[in-house]
């Protein structure tokens, strides 16, 4: 791609909001060490980047640069996440444009831009500087598949096509709306899927939003990657995986990341492992819903109903503004026998023997993390790919199995705890997760399909 005597000048562009940034950053301080003589430019909005870099020691060859967050100057912070987007995307890819002159004004030339997917814009950014585009889709194939599918799943469903720009769908002729149950004719690569399986602005949702839209354009642009890098890992999704390995220059999965980086909970401030080591083999109900989402508080409630009826040990990571949604009396009730911290070591928890089954929202690290820790899941997903995820982890590797219902009520909770920590089923299910953990180890470990494809992936920047 570039003259042999060019230094490699790697642009890494974030997406500044949840960890996107921090899984990219991740990615970036392996590349570093691997490949010591490139340099890496990392560009994300100041907060993101005060927040990614903190206090760490960078590597020597990665150096941060600040862009605009598209907050008016004199603004008051956007009051939620979806607004802040909302301004970030609107001010995209100018604030990249102006912050990557002003990097080069004082560095060598850019020779790859590698960019978060999300970012799709960078496919041009990339051809402006005549460079390589390496977008990084920090979850799973399957939900990087059913974007790739955009256009064939909305003409598929009569919802319309996406429009060239994707700003706003053509020609919709009929609303999904209450169909969530239809089966969805064959998504090459992916199982048999519902409507409501789908992450929302493909076809259910907002599809004019900025997110959605986002989304669309990245479906889009991925065939104009030099390569696709996806945190999963080859054998995990080989269906999916050989499908789009067919319509991309490269797809590299070079995960999963949770399995690969230090754990991202720091130390275990709240005592939990020590906890844990006091508890019986598999009989621990861990429970957390990621970094982003809770589920409402009537399911809070029911929760803790189904925990004090099923009477197992439990851990629970809740953060505090939420514990307040617990019935009264439940935290005095259940001492002794469960704990309730505002965050958990979670990767660790999850490899500690004594965790029997994990309650989830089946974001796609939770699930790598289980699967890690060979530790059946109970899910129900709040948003985006996590219903896609949850399917893949109930229908395709038989791993967990969904809430009753698809909401949590105490009965629910009850049965499906039940399933897994007492009946015959939970044991298969368990035994297909332990078997899936070697496999994943297997593709981190020498030799293993992500090794390899990472060395595929730093060969790109030579
Ligand atoms: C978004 O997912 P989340 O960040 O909500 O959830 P996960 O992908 O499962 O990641 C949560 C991480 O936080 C850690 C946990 C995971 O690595 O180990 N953690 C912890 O250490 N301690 C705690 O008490 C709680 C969490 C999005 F919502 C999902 O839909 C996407 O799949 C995901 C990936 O793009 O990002």
């Amino acid at each position: 791609h570039q003259s042999k005597t060019t230094k490699p000048h790697v642009a890494v562009l974030a997406f500044p909001f949840g960890a996107h940034a921090a899984a990219l950053l991740n990615l970036t301080r392996r590349l570093a060490v691997a490949a010591p003589d490139v340099t890496f430019s990392f560009f994300s909005t100041a907060k993101s980047n005060c927040s990614v870099f903190g206090r760490d020691h960078l590597h020597d060859n990665i150096r941060n640069y600040d862009v605009a967050d598209g907050i008016p100057a004199g603004d008051q912070l956007p009051r939620y996440p979806v607004e802040a987007i909302g301004l970030f995307l609107k001010a995209s890819p100018d604030n990249f444009k102006k912050a990557l002159e002003e990097a080069r004004a004082t560095s060598r030339q850019f020779t790859c831009v590698l960019s978060d997917a999300f970012l799709w814009f960078a496919a041009d950014i990339a051809d402006e500087l005549g460079v390589p585009w390496v977008p990084l889709w920090t979850a799973g194939l399957c939900s990087l598949s059913t974007h790739y599918y955009t256009d064939f799943i909305r003409h598929m469903t009569h919802v319309g096509s996406t429009g060239e720009k994707c700003g706003s769908t053509v020609g919709t002729k009929a609303s999904i709306v209450g169909n969530e149950d239809q089966p969805l004719e064959s998504i090459p690569g992916l199982p048999p899927l519902r409507v409501g399986d789908l992450p929302e602005g493909i076809i259910t949702g907002n599809l004019d939003s900025p997110f959605a839209s986002m989304l669309c354009q990245m479906g889009k642009m991925l065939p104009r990657a030099a390569a696709v890098v996806v945190n999963s890992f080859r054998e995990l999704e080989p269906t999916i995986f050989d499908d789009l390995k067919s319509k991309l220059y490269k797809c590299l999965t070079v995960g999963p990341f949770a399995i690969l980086t230090p754990p991202p909970s720091g130390p275990d401030e709240t005592g939990c492992l020590p906890w844990l080591d006091q508890q019986r083999t598999h009989s621990v109900v861990y429970l957390s819903f990621g970094t982003m989402t809770t589920p409402q508080p009537e399911e809070l409630a029911a929760i803790a109903e189904g925990l004090e009826a099923k009477g197992a040990p439990f851990l629970w990571s809740l953060r505090e503004k939420f514990q307040e949604h617990l019935p009264t009396g439940f935290v005095e009730r259940t001492r002794g026998k469960g704990v309730l911290v505002p965050w958990a070591p979670q990767k660790l928890i999850l490899e500690h023997p004594a965790v029997g089954v994990f309650v989830s929202h089946c974001g796609w690290n939770s699930v790598t993390e289980s699967i890690a820790g060979g530790v059946p899941m109970v899910y129900r997903p709040l948003y985006g790919d996590q219903k896609l995820n949850g399917r893949m982890v109930s229908d395709v590797w038989r791993i967990g199995v969904e809430i009753e219902g698809g909401v949590f009520t105490r009965d629910g909770v009850v049965n499906a705890l039940d399933l897994i920590l007492s009946k015959d089923e939970g044991t298969k299910i368990r035994e297909k997760v332990g078997a899936l953990s070697e496999i994943e180890k297997k593709a981190v470990g020498p030799g293993g399909s992500s090794t390899e494809n990472f060395k595929t992936l730093v060969h790109i920047f030579y």
